[in-house]
């Protein structure tokens, strides 16, 4: 290897344990049927999957789309990625043909990956956008990708890469316009993933369930960087049930979920102080944790909720100590509805609208900066710039305080965002997806409380004069065009929007009148 090379697979595969025959995951497979992987099965597993990409003479920095089903063979293609020096940009499943066709246009990989049910409308999309290799792969090991590699050797020396090279592409929605794509680097992930090996005291003996989906930053690169770069063992369960985690906390140490699972689990009667006991840390995050939840947990497990707070444009920004913090004074304290403080080597920041930096204390507008900070918005240097203040502060979009004693709190979003179950929904999308169809003058989409979900969408639509519109057959159309999780659960149809004097929507007053729907 070449000494220089800040290739995160390196450092990741230097943590492995020395005995490489040791269980590093442990699946079951879509039949039920138990799967173990050694940690070599990791190494050359992955340096298959890396040779066939390294054959396939691709063009530095290509890109390589991947909307495949959770399964481990698809986190080895995301290290075999990683070792082959191209840039990983993971798709969630529940994207739709409109949605794949806009990342797979925007971000033109050099190679896509995908369900061998999708590979019919996928491949077209993808050809049609340049794309010269679509591979499949299935849940139950199936597909061309991994017959493919089979033909290939299991060593494989990882390319260099600078610290500055992209290593994932993550997109995200803005709130105004089309998504927009996150260039992490090799530098950004590994930091990361060094500041929380020690800032969340991880043990070599840990074993981490990983309940969450892989292609988002929570369950891909915290969760799995946070096991491997540990050589800690992973319980992998393609889809999360609470029953399942819950039994297999008497094995585990770690778990980390969105609020949504921590209610799940909190629903099931199984869940006991006896049954976390062996439990090391809950971690949550990616959507706020209701502070009902952080105490019901605590009640029900004995266990203290350590909540972060992240982005994909940053990774992990803060969190609640692990143990004592000795920047805080020794604080180790894990306080409920704070996110804690800003992790080692990261900025932050509260300002007010006009840029101007806040007293201790105060609500504003959070920004961040660090070695966490993304690259840059793919392909958008006006946007990037946007959301950098003049003097190298990226803007969050969240709005926040933090307190005299460091803990941060955020208490609402400048951006228009709803968070459902842990997933960013923007308004902004869904209204433009509305008010394209037939008869629709205007539309509004709000987040309502809800307790499953955190937050659910709920859309008011005005009907243009004299067209009938049906509210039922708006949600009924959106299905067969957006993502699951974006789908408002309800949608009613009125005769105007309420708008302040300047004709802003007032989203907040339909926030109001429908904040009940759920309770
Ligand atoms: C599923 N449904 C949802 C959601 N998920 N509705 C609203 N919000 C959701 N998140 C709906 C589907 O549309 C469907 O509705 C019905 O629920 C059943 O779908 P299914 O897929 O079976 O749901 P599930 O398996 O129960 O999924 C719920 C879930 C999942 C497990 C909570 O949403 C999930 O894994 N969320 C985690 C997301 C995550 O990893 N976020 C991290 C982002 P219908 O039947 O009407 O079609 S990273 C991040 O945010 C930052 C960086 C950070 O800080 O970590
Ligand atoms: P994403 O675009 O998916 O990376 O989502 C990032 C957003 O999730 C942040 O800007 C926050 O608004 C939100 N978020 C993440 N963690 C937390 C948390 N612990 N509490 C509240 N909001 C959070």
């Amino acid at each position: 290897m070449n000494s220089a090379s800040q290739n995160l697979f390196t450092a990741l595969r230097a943590a492995f344990p020395a005995d490489l025959d040791q269980i590093a995951v442990e699946a079951t497979s879509p039949a039920g049927e138990p799967l173990l992987y050694t940690w070599r099965d990791l190494d050359c597993a992955s340096a298959r999957i890396a040779n066939l990409l390294a054959s396939l003479q691709l063009p530095e920095g290509s890109r390589i789309a991947v909307q495949v089903e959770k399964s481990v063979e698809a986190m080895l293609l995301y290290l075999a990625t990683l070792r082959a020096g191209y840039v990983f940009l993971p798709l969630n499943t529940a994207y739709q043909s409109a949605e794949i066709e806009y990342f797979i246009g925007n971000a033109e990989p050099a190679v896509v990956v995908c369900t061998p049910g999708n590979f019919g409308w996928v491949s077209k999309i993808a050809f049609t956008a340049g794309t010269q290799h679509v591979f499949t792969l299935g849940d139950d090991r199936s597909g061309s990708l991994l017959q493919r590699a089979a033909h290939f050797g299991d060593a494989h020396e990882a390319a260099p890469r600078r610290a500055d090279d992209l290593a994932a592409i993550l997109y995200t929605s803005g709130t105004t316009g089309r998504s927009k794509g996150a260039m992490l680097t090799h530098g950004n992930l590994l930091s990361n993933a060094l500041v929380l090996k020690d800032y969340w005291g991880w043990q070599p003996n840990d074993v981490l369930i990983h309940a969450l989906p892989i292609f988002h930053v929570h369950g891909l690169f915290v969760a799995i960087h946070g096991a491997l770069i540990n050589g800690s063992k992973m319980i992998w369960m393609a889809k999360f049930d609470p029953q399942a985690a819950i039994a297999a906390m008497q094995r585990a140490t770690v778990f980390m979920g969105v609020p949504t699972l921590y209610v799940r689990m909190l629903a099931e009667p199984t869940l006991t102080r006896e049954v976390a006991r062996n439990m090391r840390l809950f971690i949550s995050g990616s959507a706020p944790l209701l502070i009902e939840t952080f105490k019901e947990w605590q009640q029900r497990t004995g266990h203290t909720i350590l909540e972060r707070y992240g982005m994909s444009e940053t990774i992990m920004l803060t969190s609640n100590p692990y143990a004592a913090d000795a920047r805080h004074g020794g604080q180790d304290e894990r306080r409920g509805a704070t996110v804690g403080f800003a992790l080692p080597g990261v900025g932050l920041r509260v300002v007010g609208d006009d840029g101007q930096l806040l007293p201790t204390g105060e609500i504003g507008n959070i920004q961040v900066r660090g070695p966490n900070v993304f690259k840059g918005y793919w392909r958008m240097p006006e946007k990037t710039a946007e959301e950098f203040s003049q003097d190298g502060w990226f803007k969050t979009g969240d709005v926040g305080k933090v307190d005299e004693r460091g803990y941060v709190s955020i208490v609402g979003r400048s951006k228009d965002l709803i968070i459902s179950g842990g997933y960013n929904v923007y308004p902004a999308e869904i209204e433009g997806y509305i008010n394209d169809m037939p008869g629709v003058a205007e539309s509004a989409v709000v987040g309502v409380p809800h307790p499953d979900f955190g937050e659910v969408g709920v859309a008011v639509v005005i009907p243009k004069p004299g067209a009938r519109v049906d509210g039922d057959a708006v949600i009924a159309q959106l299905k067969s065009q957006l993502a699951n999780f974006k789908i408002p659960k309800r949608c009613f149809v009125t005769t105007e929007l309420p708008r302040n004097t300047m004709g802003k929507v007032q989203k907040n007053l339909l926030r109001d009148q429908h904040k009940g729907l759920f309770a």
